[in-house]
């Protein structure tokens, strides 16, 4: 059965009551996904934080009879709370605590599928559960099964507490050997250049639907958030006929809990070896200007607010507009409207990056010829003598790799 859930909504500091409320609705959708079901709610405009429960303490007596009348099990406060907040808040209100952390981890635990996402997810779990099991062990194994219990990290409730170390730095270690190996990948890769372009965008925007589009990948995709979890890579023929590999990745959300961003660092760095980065908005949503900031951010923390970006609005199809940007292209991944468009703006935009050259392939490298083809594009291929002349036109990032047949030379820039 589902839990009933209490939703506190906070606002303090520099929030405005509007950025609280969409706080607020994303916490309750956050609390649908996760399985939960909303009794009642509350705000509260946070002026002091009380140190010892986040909330004030006329607030926390108001929220508890409440609690009581709507016979709810679990309350969710969207804000992060201490591991002693969180304690106290539970001894005053009777009744099981999440913040706004938790219920995104339960999430992620949720949807985990593969063995590196149950890693990371475990690992956020337990760095997020360590300083809070104290005195809370024996209530977490009452609540087994329910928001903010669930997961890989579950199984570690069962353990000893100074077993938790060890545990997480096994798991660490686990991550490492992951991340090696897709480091192999990428090395093997690079051997065959194929430009990487990454679909990043706020959580439900439509990523993984751009991606099935543009590739019928058939990814899971929901009208629900983090639908996505682990990247999913599938290559693109762009009308040239030159290749691209695209990745679908997960959703940011504003305040993505740095136990998550720390865990799941393996796979934000897919979109760090991406040639070109197609962000993905949500027009029709109230939020969209605001989603726009967010994505910024986490960009701008992973330093990659240089790399080459298309910003698409998608749901265009969608009545309302929150979101304008002349150089912004709108298009409906659902109806498949402007996604031709997209697909040349993808590729003119990768095109900035290659050079024209001409190369002297002796006959017996087909190979190469075959490579030049998958990357580039080949303007003519012209027989003569020992060597088949190819006018063509290479990401400049590769072209030391061709500098061996001889008479190579940048012919002009490629505009
Ligand atoms: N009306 C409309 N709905 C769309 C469009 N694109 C996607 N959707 C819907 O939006 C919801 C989310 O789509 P997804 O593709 O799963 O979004 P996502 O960005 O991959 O989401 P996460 O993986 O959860 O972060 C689904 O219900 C889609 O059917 C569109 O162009 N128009
Ligand atoms: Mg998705």
């Amino acid at each position: 059965m589902a839990d009933r859930v209490f939703v506190v909504g906070v606002k303090h500091g520099r929030m405005t009551t509007s950025q609280m409320e969409r706080s607020f609705e994303e916490l309750v959708r956050l609390v649908n996904t996760a399985g939960g079901q909303v009794a009642a709610s509350t705000r509260q405009d946070v002026k002091r934080i009380d140190p010892a429960t986040f909330l004030g303490r006329g607030k926390v007596e108001e929220i508890a009879s409440l609690v009581r009348e709507n016979n709810a099990d679990l309350v969710v406060v969207d804000e992060d709370l201490s591991p002693v907040q969180n304690r106290n808040l539970e001894e005053r209100l009777g009744a099981f605590v999440l913040d706004r952390t938790a219920v995104i981890l339960d999430i992620f635990a949720m949807r985990a599928r593969t063995g590196e996402g149950k890693l990371q997810v475990e690992l956020a779990q337990l760095e997020y559960l360590a300083p809070r099991l104290v005195g809370r062990g024996r209530m977490f194994s009452q609540q087994a099964g329910r928001i903010g219990t669930r997961g890989p990290g579950e199984t570690a409730l069962e353990y000893e507490r100074r077993n938790i170390r060890d545990r997480i730095t096994h798991l660490r270690r686990q991550i490492e050997k992951v991340r090696a190996s897709r480091e192999i990948h990428r090395q093997k890769r690079k051997a065959v250049p194929i430009p990487m372009v990454a679909i990043v965008g706020y959580t439900n925007a439509g990523k993984s639907t751009v991606m099935n589009t543009l590739t019928d990948a058939q990814v899971f995709v929901e009208d629900k958030l983090f639908a996505t979890l682990d990247p999913t890579v599938r290559r693109l023929r762009l009308p040239s006929g030159r290749d691209v590999l695209l990745a679908d990745t997960v959703g940011f959300i504003r305040r993505l809990p740095h136990q998550l961003v720390a865990a799941f660092k393996a796979t934000f760095e897919e979109i760090a070896y991406a040639d070109l980065i197609v962000e993905v908005l949500d027009v029709s949503d109230p939020d969209a200007p605001q989603q726009v900031k967010v994505v910024d951010s986490v960009l701008e923390e992973m330093e990659l607010n240089q790399k080459p970006r298309i910003l698409v609005l998608n749901k265009c199809d969608r009545f309302e507009k929150f979101y304008t940007d002349d150089d912004a292209l709108p298009v409906s991944a659902m109806t498949g409207d402007g996604m031709g468009l997209l697909v040349e703006k993808i590729e003119g935009m990768l095109k900035s990056g290659f050079s024209r050259m001409r190369l002297y392939l002796p006959y017996a490298r087909g190979d190469v010829l075959c490579m030049i083809y998958r990357i580039g594009h080949v303007y003519s291929a012209k027989h003569s003598g020992k060597h088949v002349i190819v006018d063509c036109e290479l990401p400049e990032k590769y072209a030391n790799k061709f500098r061996p047949f001889g008479r190579t030379r940048s012919l002009s820039k490629a505009q």
